[in-house]
């Protein structure tokens, strides 16, 4: 079938928007019409040629919601009409790692997945004859996608699509890294270092713990008023401190000896030291959620961790997908998280380039392509 995408035809070039052909899902595949798709950070890194995984051409974006439309021979679970979440990280509760419960990262299609394909090895988007790539086993950039069944997540029928797609990665993720990975408990002090539509999101999971002390650090003013609406108690914006300003020793001073919990949500390793230095000693957690770019490797002194501090990360928030995520979306739907105020734009698919550029401009925090 004729489908609209935006596709990535190289690294550094904008999305164009075009018809691409998309064949029908194949045995355990499902045909999804996606609704609306948030745009991550993840997608604009992808796109500017700094992951290693980054193939091209490709249809990217990995934050959607939509409507199964199709499903192939033997799929279980999922029927036409099903209201669905895309995971790229999917969940077939067989492999070793899911059936280890010490993981969410699935791997029963994490190779065809890095090489944009589907878990047969072959493309189901094509563009004048030439197969494109699928990107994070999701391409949402598209106004219909196949994946398999283990990669999507049946949601409740009334969760409005233009908010909920955000579930798909950035609510899950920072809500997700503080309740599944960190564990974060109530009481606790939490840095946030980078409030973009991840940070906020785990400025929201430490409120929802019960965190006594919530740090704000960005160097963008602008998130300070939005990221105290979400329970921030205190911000610091590095600039501030001057150009030899020592962020880890005001953060140690500020909090009497360290923060119990770190998460660094920019995927920058200087600030990834920093959120390190800046956990307690003795039992200090600090968490990597930001990507960093291909070739860029963290450091810090061994004895940062021989004086018990620990360094850990975590990718979609530790959450599994088909389990978690139709948990997440009830959570919206019952007020319990807010994803309203931090969707700051909507746009067309034809617009899509203008979101990223917003992005880098620090203009929006999540911006939603409504199909
Ligand atoms: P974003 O662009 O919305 O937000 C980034 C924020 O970081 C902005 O507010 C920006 O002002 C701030 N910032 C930039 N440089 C800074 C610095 N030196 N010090 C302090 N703040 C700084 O991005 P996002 O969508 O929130 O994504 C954040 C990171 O998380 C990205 O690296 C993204 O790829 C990654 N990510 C990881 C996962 C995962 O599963 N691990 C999932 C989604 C996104
Ligand atoms: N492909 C990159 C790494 C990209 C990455 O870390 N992706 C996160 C999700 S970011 C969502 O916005 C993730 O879940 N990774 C786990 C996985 O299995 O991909 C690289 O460095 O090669
Ligand atoms: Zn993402």
């Amino acid at each position: 079938m004729d489908v609209t995408a935006a596709i990535a035809f190289e690294a550094g070039r904008p999305l164009e928007i075009d018809t691409v052909q998309l064949e029908g899902p194949r045995d355990g595949e499902v045909l999804v019409e996606i609704m609306a798709t948030g745009l991550c950070h993840t997608d604009k890194y992808t796109l500017s040629g700094q992951d290693p995984e980054g193939l091209f051409p490709a249809i990217l974006g990995h934050e959607g919601a939509g409507i199964v439309r199709e499903v192939g021979a033997g799929v279980k679970h999922l029927k036409p009409g099903d209201h669905v979440i895309p995971l790229y990280t999917p969940e077939c509760r067989e492999c070793p790692s899911c059936l280890s419960r010490k993981t969410n990262l699935c791997t029963a299609i994490r190779s065809t997945q890095g090489k944009g394909l589907m878990p047969d090895g072959t493309s189901r988007f094509s563009y004048k004859g030439q197969p494109i790539h699928h990107y994070m086993g999701c391409s949402t950039f598209a106004n219909f996608t196949v994946l398999p069944e283990i990669a999507l997540a049946k949601i409740r029928p009334d969760a409005p699509f233009d908010k909920v797609c955000y579930i798909g990665c950035g609510v899950t993720t920072g809500i997700g890294a503080v309740l599944f990975t960190a564990q974060v408990e109530a009481g606790a002090t939490v840095g946030v270092f980078g409030l973009g539509g991840i940070g906020l999101n785990v400025i929201q999971g430490a409120k929802m713990v019960g965190a006594n002390r919530i740090i704000g650090i960005d160097i963008n003013p602008e998130r300070e008023a939005i990221a105290r609406q979400f329970g921030m108690t205190d911000f610091v914006n590095p600039k501030e401190l001057g150009p030899n300003g020592d962020l880890v020793g005001h953060l140690i001073e500020m909090t009497g000896g360290g923060l119990d919990y770190t998460f660094e949500c920019v995927g920058n390793p200087t600030l990834m030291r920093q959120a390190l230095e800046s956990a307690h000693r003795g039992w200090g957690v600090s968490c990597v959620i930001g990507v960093a770019g291909a070739g860029q490797e963290i450091s810090t002194r061994p004895f940062q961790l021989v004086t018990g501090r620990r360094w850990i990360g975590s990718a979609f928030g530790g959450a599994r997908g088909r389990t978690d995520v139709p948990k997440i979306v009830d959570w919206y739907m019952e007020g319990r998280i807010d994803i309203d105020s931090l969707i700051t734009h909507k746009l067309k698919l034809a617009d899509i380039n203008l979101g990223f550029d917003m992005m880098s401009r620090g203009e929006s925090i999540r911006t939603v392509v409504e199909y």
